[in-house]
Parts: C-alpha cells; sequence; structure tokens
C-alpha cells in the first residue's frame, strides 16, 4: 500500500460495500480468497495493487531470481504440483504455479487488479473498515490485509545516491530494459537477493563491484532437474509426492532445535559452510574479507554454489571499506577510494518492520499501526490479530515468520484461523471481535522468552528479523506444527466481542 494520491473522479464514487476485503493476492492473499470460496463465502473482495496475483513472486524478477525452499514444500497442501522441472524452483515457475492455482480454483474474477489502497480506518460508529483506494472507497465488515513483509523496497540512505546519472534500480524493481552487457556495474548489499544476482550477471558486465557490509553464511544449494521417473512418480504413483513433501518438511523441521532453542548445535552447520568456503574461495585475502562474524542462522542462511566461484572472478571485486558517497558517475568508499561505475543495484532488503503500509491503517482509537508498533513494538496475536484494530486479520503478521522451511505452510495455518474466524462471527452473530490486549501480552511474553535463547536473538549479528526496540518481531520460535496447532481453531474467548451484527441485511455487492 502507498499513500499515492486516489484520481479524483475515482474519489467521489461513493463507496461499495463488502462483507470481506482482503489486501494483497501473494501466497497468502489468493490462498485465502480460494478458502472463502470453497466455504461459499463468496462476497469478498481482494484488492491488489499489481496487475497479477503471485505479490512477491511477481515482483522478483532479477536475474536468477529463485525459492531456497525446496518446490514440493513450498506449494499449497490443497494444490501439489507434480510438474515441478527441479527441486529449487525458479521464479517464473513459481509464478505460473501461482496464476494456475488462481485460474484453477476461479478467484480472479473476486480480484481488482491495479488498486492501490492507500488508507483504512475503523468507523466505530458503523462498526465498519472505510477503504480508500485507486479504485475507488469500500467499505467492509471485515480486513485482511494479505500484504507480506518483503514487498516494500528498502532504499539506503547514502550520500549523493540521488545524484547518481547511470541505471539505478532495487532488486525487486529490475530494470529489464537495462542492459549491463559490458558495464561497470555495483551491487549493494550482499542478502539473498544480491547472492543470486551476482552469479546471474558476472558474466556479462565489463566489471562488477560488491558491496559488502555484513559477509553472510553460505551453505551448499542441493539443486537439480528431476528426472523423468521421478517426475513421473509425482504424477502417477499415489501418495508418492505427499512422501516427498513430508520428508522434506521433517528434515526442515529439524533446525528449529539448534536456531530456536540450542544455538550451539548451529556449529554443525558452521563446519559445512566454512568448508565450503575452504573449497571454493582459494585465495586467502578474499577468504578473510567473505568469512562471516556471528554465529550461523542468526541472520538468514544463504544456499548457493555459485556465488563464491563468482567473486573469485577477475572481473569481480568485494568491496569492504564502506559507502561514505554515490557521485554521479562513481561511488567513494570511507578510504577515499573511487569506482566508476555506469549502473547501480540496489539489493538492500526490504521495510519489514517499518513498512509504509503501516501507516495507512488506522484503528479504533485513531492511531496508526505505526504509531502502536512505535509504543510497544511490532506485536500481534499469534500473528494475525492486534489489539485496537477490530474485525482485522493479518496473514503474514508478526512473528510468524521463518528462515528454514516453508512460508507456505505458516500462510495455511493463519487461513484455517482466519476463515474459522470468519465462520465464528457469523455462527454468533457477532459484530466485532477485537483481540484482548492482556491475552496479547501474554502471548508476546511467551514469545519473548522463547526468542531470547534463540540464534536469531544471540548470534551476535544484526538482521532485519529485530525491530527498533531490538525485539525480535518478525519470527516464529518454535516448530511449525505448534504454530498449526495454535490456529486451528479460532479462539473466541482470547476476543472482546459486541454482538446483533445489524448489517446482516445489507446488500452486499462484492463482485
Ligand atoms: O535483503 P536482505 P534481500 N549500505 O535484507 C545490505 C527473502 N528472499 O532482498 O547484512 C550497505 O537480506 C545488508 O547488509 P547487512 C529472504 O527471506 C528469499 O537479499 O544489513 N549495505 C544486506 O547484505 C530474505 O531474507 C529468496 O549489513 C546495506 C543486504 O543489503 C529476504 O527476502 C531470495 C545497506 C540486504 O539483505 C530479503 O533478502 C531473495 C546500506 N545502507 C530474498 N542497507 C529466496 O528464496 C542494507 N544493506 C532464495
Amino acid at each position: 500500500m502507498s499513500r499515492k494520491v486516489t484520481d479524483k473522479a475515482v474519489a467521489n464514487r461513493p463507496a461499495r460495500h463488502v462483507k470481506t476485503i482482503i489486501i494483497g493476492s501473494g501466497f497468502a492473499g489468493l490462498g485465502l480468497a480460494i478458502r472463502l470460496s470453497q466455504q461459499g463465502r463468496n462476497d469478498y473482495l481482494v484488492l491488489e495493487r499489481g496487475s497479477d496475483v503471485g505479490g512477491t513472486w511477481r515482483d522478483n524478477t532479477y536475474p536468477g531470481a529463485a525459492c531456497d525452499v525446496p518446490s514440493h514444500l513450498y506449494s499449497y497442501s490443497f494444490a501439489l504440483n507434480p510438474d515441478w522441472t527441479r527441486s529449487f524452483s525458479k521464479q517464473g515457475e513459481i509464478q505460473q504455479y501461482i496464476q494456475g492455482v488462481a485460474a484453477k480454483y476461479k478467484v480472479r474474477d473476486k480480484h481488482l487488479f491495479d488498486c492501490d489502497v492507500t488508507a483504512a480506518r475503523w468507523n466505530n460508529d458503523t462498526s465498519w473498515w472505510e477503504i480508500e483506494s485507486s479504485k475507488g472507497s469500500f467499505t467492509a465488515d471485515t480486513v485482511v490485509s494479505a500484504v507480506g513483509a518483503l514487498c516494500e523496497p528498502a532504499l539506503p540512505d547514502i550520500k549523493g545516491i540521488g545524484n547518481f546519472k547511470g541505471e539505478v534500480f532495487h532488486s525487486a524493481r529490475w530494470n529489464h530494459d537495462a542492459d549491463l552487457t559490458g558495464k561497470r556495474v555495483a551491487i549493494i548489499g550482499t542478502g539473498a537477493s544480491s547472492i543470486q544476482i551476482v552469479p546471474s550477471i558476472a558474466p556479462k558486465v565489463a566489471h562488477l563491484d560488491v558491496y559488502q557490509r555484513t559477509a553472510p553464511w553460505l551453505l551448499p544449494r542441493m539443486d537439480r532437474p528431476y528426472t523423468l521417473p521421478e517426475r513421473f512418480a509425482f504424477k502417477r504413483i499415489p501418495g508418492f509426492q505427499r512422501l516427498a513433501r513430508a520428508a522434506i518438511y521433517a528434515v526442515r523441521e529439524t533446525q528449529v532445535v539448534g536456531l530456536a532453542k540450542i544455538p550451539a548445535l548451529m556449529q554443525a552447520f558452521e563446519l559445512i559452510a566454512r568448508a565450503k568456503l575452504k573449497h571454493e574461495i582459494r585465495d586467502p585475502e578474499l577468504r578473510a574479507k567473505v568469512t562471516p562474524n556471528f554465529r550461523i542462522g542468526c541472520k538468514r542462511m544463504l544456499i548457493s554454489n555459485e556465488y563464491y566461484p563468482a567473486l573469485g572472478r577477475d572481473n569481480v571485486d568485494v568491496v569492504t571499506d564502506g559507502i561514505a558517497e554515490v557521485r554521479e558517475n562513481s561511488i567513494v568508499t570511507k578510504d577515499g577510494t573511487e569506482r566508476e561505475i555506469d549502473a547501480l543495484i540496489v539489493a538492500t532488503g526490504f521495510h519489514v518492520t517499518d513498512s509504509p503500509a503501516y501507516n495507512t491503517i488506522a484503528g479504533k482509537d485513531g492511531r496508526t499501526l505505526s504509531e502502536v508498533f512505535d509504543e510497544i513494538g511490532q506485536q500481534g496475536y499469534k500473528g494475525s490479530s492486534i489489539a485496537n484494530f477490530p474485525n482485522m486479520f493479518f496473514l503474514l503478521g508478526p512473528n510468524v515468520g521463518l528462515g528454514h522451511t516453508s512460508m507456505v505452510f505458516m500462510i495455511e495455518s493463519q487461513i484455517n484461523y482466519i476463515a474459522d474466524a470468519l465462520a465464528t462471527v457469523d455462527r454468533m452473530g457477532l459484530r466485532t471481535v477485537e483481540v484482548r490486549r492482556d491475552k496479547q501480552d501474554a502471548y508476546n511474553v511467551e514469545l519473548k522468552n522463547k526468542l531470547e535463547g534463540s540464534v536469531w536473538n544471540t548470534g551476535g549479528c544484526s538482521s532485519w528479523y529485530l525491530d527498533k526496540h531490538g525485539n525480535n518481531t518478525t519470527l516464529w520460535p518454535d516448530f511449525t506444527f505448534e504454530f498449526r496447532r495454535l490456529t486451528k481453531t479460532f479462539d473466541v474467548a482470547a476476543y472482546e466481542t459486541t454482538s446483533g451484527n445489524s448489517r446482516n441485511n445489507l446488500k452486499v455487492v462484492a463482485q
């Protein structure tokens, strides 16, 4: 969402009432839309600012973009895809999968695309949400935010960056018209996006400077194309694909023990990563530069077999001196060295704990999500609701993120919870539901206790997992099956409710 001013003619249209509005149609929003359709709750609408489904997989089209969770797990449980061509899918194949699911479940016509939500306000008098968007105004009984955490590119605040004369773009907004062939290119950042971009563009650029602030840990990428017999088996042998998926899930889940419970166990991963580093980078000076200085797992563990070899190329330099300023045609580091470039790629991540979308959502007392989070940090209840925001649910809200396994699993857990919440509201004839602050606080105390011992909090790094208060408000600190258990049904007792749904007779005009 953004604060873009809406067109006047659009703004003057009368508000349309919809029972449930979902904002965003990535894996999360699309999955909920499908569930609501399956339940016959067809009075919903998905507002999507892009012109297609897919969210982050639609937007991240940079060279080399691929998933670091195996495909058979990184897909909806209700829409397994026997046709994955390789163990770790590339962006294009995942986006095609998401488009295919939207078509198969016939929910595209429940979407309003190119619809940028600019404001959502709770009205205490009507007990409605009032929503402004580039496609007009809406009111809704319930709003579900499914905007995701990795959707608002974070641009670095570097002196002079606005004066750069060449091509400059963020990894998540790749400019495919910019031909980097034979150009002198710089990339800022060495996170999950950058380590995929660097090997993809290094062979074709004249020179590549990789500006590294913190060296990441890398593990082997066990990626390979599936053989024809395997693909036949996924398709034809009953249960084979489910079994493969369960095995991937189980193996990945064991990482939780090291990440969240006993960080010392992460040393085993560190041994593998060090051996890889030693094997793939022979130059001791370069090896020293890219050796991380924190416990593995503290930041997201990256997987690549191509990144280190790319750094070793003659036309690639790793620059660690820190950027002092960007000039019209160059970058100057703190040691005074100036390096000329033609193009600048900014792979500096996303606004995760300080999303601009938080400024646009105002709750019961008129305060925005940003204002609430400023005071208490990015806290919620089961990642799905936040006190002061009645009749609002969140997919991918606080503390549901993962570094080791499929986010789609967490999303489906939340879909269970939210779909049951909507059914409960109808069944009990409730007008409003708002999570009780004491329940939210107790939930967060428990989360904090669990996170205190985790590698993310103790591993000696700073990462986007932590908010400005130093609290880890992004990650789920336990087994994912534990989250599945917690979100199995909607626990209405944890919510303040009011009853008497006076709008039952309202004409619902969802598309
Ligand atoms: O972003 P990041 P990303 N000056 O925030 C550096 C998912 N994802 O787009 O580490 C200089 O991880 C920053 O340095 P430091 C995945 O969840 C998944 O790469 O903060 N440098 C870091 O190196 C991932 O975690 C996949 O010191 C600056 C980099 O920029 C998340 O998206 C693929 C800087 C940012 O790394 C985000 O990944 C891609 C500055 N001012 C993404 N500001 C797969 O599934 C930041 N940096 C494979």
